[in-house]
Order: C-alpha cells, then structure tokens, then sequence
C-alpha cells in the first residue's frame, strides 16, 4: 500500500506540484489583494484551507489525461484558475467586491471602464501567472508523461476533494453558523468556502433565481399588497399636492457622500452650492443609500420603483425584463412626460433597455450630446458641459416633464483637468481620497451654474429638485486616509456613518429645513408622488413618504445592516449611535423584523417578477 503510493506520487509528481502551487498562490493573493479581517486562529485557519477542495477537484480533472494531454491540462487548469482570481483581484479594487456572474455577463460595462481599467492593472500583476510558466518549462524538461490513471486513483482524488469540501463546510458552519443559507455577504462566503468554491454556489444561486420566476405563482401578490398596504403612510396635508403639476428634476449625484456637505479641506469650502441649498430646501443629513453591486443603476432603481436592488449583481441587468410599477409610468398617466438625460452610452448598465421596460418616454444618451475630448474627462463629458446640453433637450420637451439628470464627472479615478480645479487636491498618501475632494467641488459649481441656466430658461419657478447621492464614492479601502480627515478611527460604526449620502428636495417658494428622520433611497419614489398630489394607497412601494408625520426613523442597507433612531446595527453588532461603541444587542431588536422582511419581500418580487400579477387598478380599489 505505502509502496503504491510512494510510486503514484513519483508518477504524478507535477499533479501534485501544481496543486501545492495554485493552493499557496491562492492564499497568497488572500491575504495580499483582498481585506478579509480575521477575528481569530480558526478563521485564518479555514481561510487556508478553503482553496484545496476546489483545487483538487478541478486539477483531478487532468487524471483523465495521459503523457503530453495531462501536461497541457494542468497549465491550462492553472491559468484558468489564476485567472479567475486575476478578475477577483481587478474587479476588487474598484468595487471592494468579489465577481458574481451576472457582473461578468455586463461586458458592455467592463470595456467602457476604459480608463479606470489602467488604473487597476499593476505591471506586477504578471507575478500571478509566472509560476505557471516555470512548471510549464519544468514538466518538458523532465519530460513528465505519466500514464492515464488508474479508474480507482480518480475516484479517490475526487474523493478526498469531497472530503476536503465537506470538512472545510464543517468547521464553518460551526464558525459561521447558517453561512450557505443566509449568503448576504459575500465577504464572508470567501473567507469561509474560499472563491473557487463560492463562484460554483454563485452559479447555483444564479440559476436558482432563473427558477424561481418560473415557480412564482400569482397567489404571492397578495401577501405583497397586504405588506405594502400596511407599510403605507398618510401624507403629510401640509405637503401633500404642494408641487402639483410641476416639473421635476432629479439629479444623481455621482459617488457623492454626506461627509463633504459644510465641510473644507485645507481650509477651502467643498460643496458651497450644496451647503447654500441646505438653507432653502428639505435637506437630510440622515440618509442613507441603499445599493448593492449595480452602483448608479441600483440608486436609480431604488427612486423609480421603491423597490430594493439585488443582493448580487445588478437588477439594471438580470432582471430588466420584469414587469414594474415605476414612476415614470405612474407619472405619464398623469400627463408628465418622462426622460433621462446621462452622456454616456445607452447600454451602459443596460439603460436604455431598463428605461423601456420603466415606461420612460425619452432616454438622452451619449449621441444627444456633443462629447469632443476637450469638453470630457474621465468617464465622460464634464458635468457643467453635461448641464448645459440638457438646456435645449428640457425646453424642447412637453411639460410637465418628470426628468433624471445622472452626473458623471465626481466618478472614480476622480480625474480633473488642472483648469477645472477650484480647490487644489488634498495632500494625504492616498491619491484618491486627496483627488475626490476637487472633483466634489466642480460637481458643486456645476450644479450651481445648472440651477442659474434653468433660472435663465425660465424654467426653475415651475419645477422642484430633488438631489440624492447615488452611492459611496471612497471604499473601505481608503480608511487611512478617511480616518485622518475624518480625526477618528474607522470602526464598522463609522463605516455606516460612511453610507450616508446628501439628499435635497428644493421647492421654490419654500424655505425648507433640516429634517433629521433616518431615511434611504427607498423613500424616494412615494414622497415625490405625494408631493405632486398623488395618492399612493395600494401602489407597492417599501419606502414611504419622508414628510409623513408617521414616517419614522429606518433605513436598512443592502448588506442587511440598518439604522434606527438611536442604534445602528452592522456586521452581527450593535451600535449606539449616541457614542458609536457596540451595545447589547436588545437596543437593536426592533429594527430587526422590519430589516428583514423589507428585502425579502423585495427580493421576492424582483425574483419572482411578482408584479407581472399585480393588478394596479385592482389594488387601487381596495386599498
Ligand atoms: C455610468 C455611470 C457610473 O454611466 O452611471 O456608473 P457607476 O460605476 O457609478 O455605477
Ligand atoms: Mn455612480
């Protein structure tokens, strides 16, 4: 027996080389390219051996094989291999985020990354697949052709793949108890089954939600009415109709954060528009966005359908087929005419598909505007060009018009021509914290230039604004530098503190005021209809108007973290608000139900394209 193994080991010697390598550069590239804090021994531990199974089952494969085929298939293996956590490594430093598979099929995203894409590739990255190329050349020199094996050592390979798989599932769950049933975060799938292993469950899941509109039955849309039913709340009477009629603009901010409202750097103002506009409209520091790996496009689903994006991938793209209730829709039947206007490609997070399906009348994209070089940078044309362009498009659409401007100069890289720089760049190690800072400020001169040209266009006296930023523009990546500006340390608290972006409702004519409630991006859409006098009673909305008397405090993200008035709850802890440090977990109990149920009801309606049986006029009656 020890002498059959000892000669299966000589024969297959590079077999078992090659795993040893892919195995110990995966752990290297762990603990190298990704952030996966370790609370102790055991989890550093599982980390380690969370490659093998994976490996081993894909590198068994190449037993199959003899002489020169073997060879070719274990290099082949190993570069796929490698490969697939290259695109891990690339793919995180943009989004501090893992692949999942809807991302990958978004390829229309990946080439127009054009310029950030440089940012991210290092030269040193080639380090990934040199190995390969030495066991290449070692495998000929030593002319490796081991015979095909035997029927029993790929069924014992497999095996102790299997083994490995389940004593590695094992020690998690005892680590992580539910871990392949909950799955919200994929931080902790990779820590714990290892990225091999989660791009295969990836793969079920995605298949799973396929099946799952498949099973959907038009019997839910009832429990999903009662929800939205009991969730609703009564307007506000003194808001309540307030801007009938008008039009309304509504401007994504790009990567745009709350920390930067009335604050400087090195002394210069950041945002003066911004902060001169929370003096005359509805401005809430307490609001939170709510997306998840579709970025700009899930803040934008977010405001037309009061629905929450996906827990993985971009609804824009995997779900853009679903029927939906969205705003644009409801407003045409109001006589609105509805559009968006964003320079840039129109398949761009598969926009001009979605906007269809949404009901939009009119999708203002790239070949709308003049984009020369000298008007763009980075991902585009400049904001104030952007701004001004739209001028004509807005006097020449019929009003009412309901109509979305999405910005795009404040993106990462965070790029700027020296000319358009009003406050020079911060000086901290961190490139693109320091750059973030000027980019802010020109989208704040842009929008105020935007407001003085709708003024001038005679537009501005019969409309409303309402400004959200769309997500966080500096990662968890960028901490140092964040904590030196911010003066305090990033704790998990501090991370959520972190999620709060600006949000503006501007009314000519009223003076506004600070509103302090807790809020998100979910409770956008049914607060701009109570606004223009729509009732919203039977219309399923998870979000609810901010100027209810009624509407509370709550905001719940999409890594299932959420705020409630005096606590924060994030990452298994509880935080009071109050001194940012963790509390018993009672302080936060309340929030819990309603965190839970709001995304699984969301999510069950996006997977289940549950609103293909709901019956608005219906629903309207009973309400
Ligand atoms: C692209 C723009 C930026 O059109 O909306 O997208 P993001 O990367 O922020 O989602
Ligand atoms: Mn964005």
């Amino acid at each position: 027996m020890k002498e059959k193994m000892k000669q299966a080991f000589a024969e297959y010697r590079f077999f078992f080389i090659a795993i040893a390598l892919l195995w110990m550069k995966t752990y290297i590239v762990y603990k190298t390219a990704f952030d996966l804090p370790m609370d102790n021994k055991m989890q550093e531990f599982i980390l380690f051996i969370n490659p093998i199974s994976s490996i081993v089952l894909f590198l068994g494969v190449t037993l199959y094989f003899k002489g020169k085929a073997h060879r070719r298939m274990i290099v082949a293996i190993s570069a796929i291999m490698s490969f697939v956590m290259y695109a891990n490594m690339v793919f995180y430093r943009f989004f501090t985020d893992f692949i999942t598979i809807p991302v990958l099929f978004q390829t229309s995203n990946m080439g127009d990354l054009g310029n950030s894409i440089f940012e991210l590739i290092k030269p040193t990255d080639i380090l990934l697949f040199v190995d390969i190329i030495v066991l290449a050349y070692f495998m000929r020199r030593y002319d490796y052709r081991p015979a095909r094996a035997s029927r029993k050592q790929v069924t014992l390979t497999f095996m102790a793949a299997l083994v490995l798989f389940i004593v590695n599932v094992g020690i998690a769950e005892t680590e992580r108890p539910q871990l392949l049933t909950r799955t919200f975060d994929r931080e902790m799938l990779i820590k714990n089954i290892g990225t091999y292993n989660y791009h295969i469950y990836d793969s079920i899941l995605q298949s799973k939600a396929k099946a799952q509109r498949a099973f959907a039955d038009s019997s839910e849309i009832t429990d999903i009415e009662n929800y939205a039913r009991a969730n609703y709340k009564e307007p506000n009477p003194e808001m309540f109709g307030k801007a009938k009629g008008k039009n309304v603009f509504v401007i994504s901010l790009e990567s745009t954060q709350n920390f930067v409202i009335n604050e400087s750097v090195n002394g210069k103002e950041i945002t003066p528009f911004l902060n001169s506009l929370t003096k005359n409209s509805y401005y809430f520091p307490n609001f939170y966005h709510q997306t998840g790996q579709g970025k700009t496009s899930d803040a934008e689903f977010l405001v037309d359908n009061s629905l929450f994006p996906l827990p993985s991938g971009a609804v824009y793209f995997t779900h853009s087929q679903n029927e939906y209730n969205a705003s644009p829709e409801l407003l045409k039947e109001k006589g609105y005419y509805t559009s968006v206007m964003h320079a840039n490609n129109k398949s761009f997070w598969n926009r001009d598909i979605m906007y269809h399906n949404l009901g939009y009348d009119r999708y203002y994209s790239l070949k709308d505007f003049n984009v020369t070089p000298e008007n763009s940078v980075g991902w585009g044309l400049k904001d104030k060009e952007f701004f001004k362009q739209t001028i004509p498009h807005l006097k020449e659409q019929p009003k009412p018009f309901y109509t979305r401007f999405i910005t795009l100069t404040n993106h990462f890289p965070f790029t700027l021509n020296e000319e358009d720089q009003s406050i020079p760049e911060w000086t901290s190690g961190d490139g693109t914290v320091n750059r973030y800072f000027t980019t802010v400020r020109y989208e704040d001169e842009a929008l105020k230039e935007f407001f003085d040209e709708v003024k001038k266009a005679g537009l501005y006296d019969n409309s409303i604004f309402i400004l959200y930023g769309d997500h966080y523009g500096i990662s968890e990546n960028h901490n140092e530098a964040m904590s030196q500006f911010l003066g305090k340390d990033i704790t998990p608290f501090e991370s959520i503190q972190l999620q709060k972006v600006p949000f503006f409702i501007h009314i000519p004519g009223d003076k506004g005021k600070v509103m302090n409630e807790v809020a998100g991006q979910v409770d956008i859409k049914p607060t701009i209809q109570h606004l223009l006098g729509n009732d919203t009673r039977g219309d399923i909305d998870l979000g609810t108007d901010l100027f209810s008397k009624d509407h509370g405090d709550f905001a719940v993200l999409r890594d299932n973290s959420y705020i409630t008035k005096n606590n924060v709850f994030t990452k298994g802890k509880c935080y009071d608000k109050a001194t940012g440090k963790p509390v018993d977990g009672k302080a936060c109990k309340p929030g819990a139900e309603r965190a839970k149920s709001d995304l699984e009801i969301s999510d069950r309606i996006v997977y289940g394209d549950l609103l293909r049986f709901y019956d608005k006029d219906k629903a309207k009656q009973n309400k």
